[in-house]
């Protein structure tokens, strides 16, 4: 899998983009790789890929997240190096210091990076952007951002292909990159009709990633405690507006203290409603499990359903077209209101 596959996959970027991007690797040492908080497979994956693509390049690439990754990715080569600007602010700063080039992964606004953000933007490094949602509002001297593209991993493959080093890559760097574009399609269900992401995902498997590995590393690692909060959902919480193909639940502090919650417990469950024949529409409003009043907010949707309209008009969010969140300041009781609020404004879609 090698060169004659290049004409497919080099024709999205831009060739100055792709040299300026080589430029600014080859003269960097010290480079700092970072993504958005509450990173999710694509944000973890893409950033330990790239650092393992680096580091055998012989840089001296330091990951930094705003917070903490699920678990269930600590089985990847780097995981455990990563720095949590929440817990490791010194190290963080210092490797900050030294930088000479900054990759943003999986990320569009240094908002979504708590002070990670500010710390990252205020930094004098180069900057290169490597991201798939929409919007991308960061400064920086090259991006690559294409919203068409599954993931962040998939465009990193890409860059790293279209400069010339997909020999290079590595077992770890393949099996980082595969877990991004399994994570952020749901396993091949959605943002990935476009043949070219099946060429990639067979370039990763060629250099030694294990897809079935990952997917029972990733998929088959959950706690106890999801199960219990399944049940309570799926018996007494999912609220089906049936006129509107909509259903919404709420999950209390307590509620989740009851089933033994665990961060990440409930990732996921949202997308389970549209299982359902004829359903458009999932929200789940869950209560934050320290700060208050705070309720993260998720949306999925089908077709051409704008969860993304969705959680910016009602929820100060944001996202993709099928798939995203906000977050609001009130109570569980009150940010319910406002998603039925929501919910009818988007009525002539839903119907
Ligand atoms: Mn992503």
């Amino acid at each position: 899998m090698t060169t004659e596959k290049k004409y497919i996959i080099d024709q999205w970027f831009d060739s100055e983009d792709v040299a300026k991007a080589g430029q600014l690797l080859d003269q960097s040492q010290h480079i700092v790789i970072s993504a958005h908080h509450s990173p999710d497979g694509d944000a973890v994956g893409s950033c330990l890929g790239m650092a393992a693509y680096l580091k055998g390049k012989g840089k001296d690439a330091t990951v930094i997240l705003p917070n903490a990754f699920p678990s269930v990715f600590l089985w990847m080569e780097g995981a455990t190096d990563t720095l949590l600007y929440d817990r490791h602010r010194q190290k963080a700063d210092e490797a900050i210091a030294q930088a000479d080039l900054i990759i943003f992964l999986d990320l569009n606004a240094t908002y979504r990076m708590l002070d990670l953000g500010t710390a990252l933007a205020d930094s004098h490094a180069h900057k290169m952007v490597i991201d798939h949602h929409l919007n991308p509002d960061i400064a920086c001297d090259v991006i690559f951002s294409y919203p068409s593209a599954s993931s962040a991993c998939e465009l990193a493959l890409r860059l790293i292909h279209a400069l010339g080093d997909y020999e290079q890559i590595s077992k770890a760097c393949a099996e980082n990159l595969c877990t991004g574009m399994m994570t952020d399609t749901g396993v091949f269900q959605y943002n990935s009709n476009n043949p070219e992401f099946f060429v990639l995902l067979a370039m990763l498997i060629a250099k030694g990633a294990d897809k079935d590995m990952i997917y029972r590393r990733v998929f088959h690692s959950y706690n106890k405690s999801r199960y219990l909060l399944l049940g309570l959902i799926l018996n007494e919480k999912i609220e089906y507006l049936d006129e509107l193909h909509t259903s919404i639940f709420t999950l209390s502090r307590e509620e989740m203290q009851k089933t033994g919650y665990v961060k990440g417990d409930a990732e996921g469950f949202v997308n389970l409603p549209l299982e359902i024949k004829d359903m458009r529409l999932s929200i789940s409003l869950r209560e934050d499990q320290e700060q208050s009043p705070l309720v993260h907010v998720s949306i999925r949707s089908v077709d051409s359903i704008p969860a993304n309209e969705m959680a910016s008009r009602f929820f100060n969010g944001g996202g993709h077209l099928n798939a995203a969140g906000g977050r609001l300041e009130c109570t569980l009781e009150e940010a319910h209101a406002i998603a039925l609020k929501a919910c009818e404004a988007f009525a002539e879609y839903l119907k």
